[in-house]
């Protein structure tokens, strides 16, 4: 009683001064309620955004960009409150040893989920300390089988896998393309090797020969010694496990020595920069490549739409897998609304429930494993410098 009196009398007398001072209207005017604090949930993504593939890390940062601005200028409400989300954007320059330390660094800061990363070869070992720590993981892009076949109930992918992209290739490179002789080289990559050991089982099971297997480096830039072997065997095709830096001067290569075969590789070339590192060596129709992903239909519109808002956003075309982080980072803030909480204990079993969330890359639902239900494959061609689709195959 004591201390509610003299605080009344202090109350009264700080008044009484600023009436004198001719602040009367603040004194007078009620104290506002304190603002409860925005709670701010943490998502990380990691892509190499430097090194050769630095543009196609960059391009899968600026999907998860974009999502998260998007959600913060709509306003996201998990458990009746309002939250503010942030990245962490880290860059493991396609490096398995730089991608489990970049890991360790997001689950040190207790992140609520991640989305990466890029490459198979940082996505599988960074996806162990993510398991460990219960942190959700969506990878856009790493399309190693193993990824999800290591029963870790936090891994998730949104793209169909190397089975799928190399066992369609090949049988395209039969069926389609009529390839008889083929050679494949890879660049020892778990994606790089995965998808052509997927790619020569689909030729030889088409009725096609491989008549070369060769290999080189993820930062290899002089191939003529295996280019040269390959000459030798008259391939109508040659397949390249790898990514689009290494395709590009290869494609360079190939034209110098005179080698006129058809060219495949999976998504990692299906690149809108394939188009200016190849330059005027890629002949109409002589490039095939496949994105682990695609829209038909009333989908095409979404698509289209993403963009033209991310060129407008970024000054830049999308590489190949933008949207698909993008769709990542939505459906995961998505499932914790639903679960109200970003806690990933609870909103985990509500992420492995998803079940056709309307993506721009299309509707997505997961399996048991945490991969895409049905995933889409987009057939696509070089033609008049650009990349062109042929067919969305499911
Ligand atoms: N899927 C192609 C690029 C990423 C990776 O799987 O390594």
């Amino acid at each position: 009683m004591q201390f509610r009196v003299k605080s009344a009398l202090t109350i009264l007398a700080a008044a009484t001064l600023l009436v004198a001072c001719g602040k009367k209207e603040e004194a007078a005017a009620p104290a506002a309620p304190a603002a409860s604090p925005t709670a701010v949930i943490k998502i990380g993504h990691v892509g190499p955004t430097s090194g050769a593939i630095a543009h196609l890390g960059k391009d899968n940062e600026n999907g998860a960009r974009m999502a998260i601005e998007e959600l913060n200028a709509a306003g996201v409400m998990i458990d009746g409150k309002k939250v503010s989300l942030e990245l962490m954007a880290e860059d493991d320059a396609g490096d398995p040893k730089q991608g489990t330390a970049v890991a360790q660094k997001l689950v040190d800061a207790k992140v609520a989920g991640v989305i990466g990363h890029l490459n198979s070869g940082t996505t599988i070992p960074a996806s162990k300390l993510y398991s460990d720590a219960g942190i959700p993981q969506i990878s856009p892009s790493a399309t190693n089988p193993k990824y999800t076949r290591q029963g870790f109930k936090t891994a998730f992918r949104v793209v169909a896998d190397d089975t799928q992209l190399g066992g369609t290739l090949g049988k395209y490179a039969v069926e389609t393309l009529k390839g008889k002789s083929i050679a494949v080289v890879d660049d020892r990559t778990a994606y790089g090797q995965g998808v052509a050991e997927e790619f020569a089982k689909a030729v030889e099971a088409a009725g096609g020969k491989v008549v070369a297997k060769e290999f080189t480096t993820d930062k290899a830039t002089d191939f003529n010694a295996i280019l040269t072997t390959i000459k030798g065997k008259k391939p109508d095709v040659v397949f390249f496990g790898g990514m689009d830096a290494v395709a590009g001067p290869m494609l360079k290569q190939m034209k110098s020595l005179g080698i006129k075969a058809k060219f495949m590789g999976g998504d990692g070339i299906c690149s809108t920069e394939l188009v200016k590192l190849g330059g005027d060596a890629i002949a109409d129709d002589q490039v095939y490549c496949a994105e682990a992903g695609g829209v038909e239909g009333e989908g095409k519109a979404g698509m289209e739409e993403f963009k033209t808002k991310y060129k407008a956003k970024f000054g830049t075309e999308v590489q190949v897998y933008a949207p698909y982080v993008y769709d990542s980072l939505k459906l995961m803030v998505a499932a914790m609304v639903k679960a109200g909480s970003s806690d990933p204990v609870k909103y985990l079993p509500v992420l492995a429930a998803t079940a056709d969330y309307k993506g721009v890359t299309g509707p997505i639902s997961f399996d048991e494993k945490g991969d895409i239900k049905n995933g889409a494959l987009t057939l696509k061609t070089v033609r008049g410098g650009k990349l062109e689709t042929l067919a969305v195959i499911r």
